[in-house]
């Protein structure tokens, strides 16, 4: 089995989960930047945000997610990625207003998906249009990958220019209404991506720390945190996403995989050396 490092990826509280179903989940930009650094000091190297107002909304706006960002740089040293996912009903424009503050990436969803009982949004002219976005300001993308045709159109994107290799995966798989949390699911997708590209699983409920562990012997890497799951095991709430981040180390540690260091991410990534600042 492979000892490349292994990236973790904290993705501390996303724009669906809400106090109500934990209390856990951080709203304010200075709870997420607390998170975000108990996750790095728990062994993650990047984190994913999401923005919220203070009774927890969803928002995408800039001065929101330059508040995060700001937080979380004087805290420790973990890559920042942007979510331009949002939430389900936002626009576009919406969606990647924060991007000029040049994170050190940036999310990609490459296509349109059921997301329980709503849809998420990715027409071709959307994800054309986020990607020119992330390139004009030189952030990396990650791919997100919901459903299979989702790789088809990255690749697609590859061989047109619009995106630049080799590019990073992350397999979000048990979305209500998307591809399931299973491993065979997870060796198909990994099967699909060209020599070189680098990946990720985000497992949905149950599923994140088991397929965690599977992404780990498979030589792949890992995002974990309350945006996916809000549980540590069967009914027992994780107090926070650094606790899953911790759970994931320990796999790390019994498998034989060393932590990537955020400076290692960055070279493996392809992530630019000297991010803009805020
Ligand atoms: N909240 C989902 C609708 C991303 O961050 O890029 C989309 C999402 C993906 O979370
Ligand atoms: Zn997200």
């Amino acid at each position: 089995m492979t000892r490349e490092p292994l990236l973790i990826t904290a993705a501390v509280v996303g724009a669906e989960v809400m106090r109500e179903q934990t209390p856990y989940v951080p709203y304010t930009p200075e709870e997420i930047a607390d998170e975000c650094a108990r996750c790095r000091a728990a062994g993650a190297a990047m984190v994913h945000v999401h923005g919220r107002l203070e009774d927890g909304t969803p928002t995408q706006d800039r001065e929101t997610f330059g508040a995060i960002l700001r937080g979380v740089r004087e805290r420790c040293d973990a890559l920042v990625q942007f979510s331009t996912g949002g939430a389900v009903w936002m626009s576009v424009a919406e969606r990647i207003d924060a991007v000029s503050l040049r994170p050190d990436m940036a999310t990609l969803t490459t296509g349109t998906v059921n997301f329980g009982d709503d849809v998420f949004m990715n027409s071709l002219p959307m994800i054309r249009e986020i990607a020119h976005a992330l390139g004009r300001v030189g952030v990396r993308p990650e791919i997100e990958v919901f459903d299979t045709g989702m790789v088809d159109t990255a690749l697609k994107l590859l061989k047109e220019g619009l995106l630049d290799g080799p590019l990073h995966f992350d397999f979000v798989l048990g979305v209500p209404g998307a591809m399931g949390a299973r491993r065979e699911n997870l060796e198909f997708l990994v099967g699909m991506i060209p020599e070189g590209s680098t990946w990720s699983v985000a497992g949905v409920g149950r599923h994140e720390l088991p397929l965690a562990r599977v992404a780990i012997e498979l030589g792949g890497h890992v995002r974990v945190g309350l945006e996916d799951n809000i549980y540590l095991s069967k009914g027992v709430l994780a107090k926070g996403s650094h606790e899953l981040v911790e759970a994931v180390a320990g796999y790390a540690a019994e498998l034989g995989r060393p932590l990537a260091t955020p400076a290692q991410a960055a070279e493996m990534l392809r992530v630019p050396a000297e991010p803009w600042l805020v």
